[in-house]
């Protein structure tokens, strides 16, 4: 059995639409990160980057004891590589995967969230425009990757759906708030709609659906207090 440590945001969704594709048995673990959870001595043995998603298999392929990944794009190479399923292993289909994988989670990853955040902080910490342009900029930039790989192939990889396309999609259902007009990239568009209309990865998008809340909708007070949880993090005291 896997436990899932998850809460319902992009990086989460990559493994829970794994897990969803594959029909791999698995327990989910809310990490409430708006609460700090993520800091919790006990997670933070599983996952010391204290982000979200990690997971522990409890009946790893070697045969020990209880094994844990944090840092998506290695869960999602860890739970292929064991379940044998969307990641090809031929030496080119295996690193087509692996570049776009890669790709994802050093650029597309990073770059819409960073767009996001600035989008979202509006005025509060000063005028933002600098960072919101440079990131809706850059997301627009990686927009145009994915429209263009995937002007001449089904798939990120190629003709098959893989890990590639799992890790990519979630960042892309909120195109809107990273101030991005998907009608202008109709390859990525076509893309788009087909990864979305799966029953696997709908299945996936789902998960914890009833755990997560539109902060827009909390008192001021639970919204700075949440800020403060996520947006002024510094260094972990080192235990003696
Ligand atoms: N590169 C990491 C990023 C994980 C990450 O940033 N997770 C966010 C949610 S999407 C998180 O846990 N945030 C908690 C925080 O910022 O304290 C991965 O892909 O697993």
């Amino acid at each position: 059995m896997i436990d899932l440590h998850y809460w319902p945001t992009p990086n989460g969704k990559k493994v829970s639409i794994f897990l969803e594709e594959t029909g791999t048995p698995y327990r989910l673990v809310p990490v409430n990160i708006g609460r700090g959870d993520q800091f919790k001595p006990d997670y933070l043995r599983l996952n010391p980057n204290h982000r979200m998603p990690a997971i522990v298999d409890h009946a790893p392929a070697d045969g020990g004891g209880p094994l844990s990944v944090f840092e998506s794009g290695a869960i999602l190479f860890y739970l292929a590589e064991k379940s044998g399923k969307f990641w090809p292993q031929d030496l080119r289909g295996k690193y087509e995967v692996t570049h776009w994988v890669i790709w994802q989670m050093a650029n597309q990853g990073p770059k819409l969230g960073e767009a996001g955040h600035f989008r979202r902080l509006g005025d509060r910490e000063g005028d933002q425009s600098y960072a919101v342009r440079r990131f809706t900029d850059e997301a627009n930039r990686l927009y145009g990757v994915l429209n263009m790989r995937l002007r001449d192939r089904r798939y990120l990889a190629g003709d098959e759906f893989t890990i590639a396309d799992i890790v990519s999609y979630p960042w892309t259902v909120n195109w809107q708030a990273q101030g991005q007009d998907i009608d202008e990239f109709k390859h990525f568009k076509r893309w788009f709609e087909e990864v979305g209309a799966r029953p696997g990865v709908q299945r996936g998008l789902a998960v914890g659906a009833d755990l997560s809340t539109d902060n827009s909708k909390l008192s001021e007070e639970e919204q700075a207090r949440i800020r403060k949880i996520l947006y002024n993090q510094r260094a972990l005291p080192v235990p003696d």
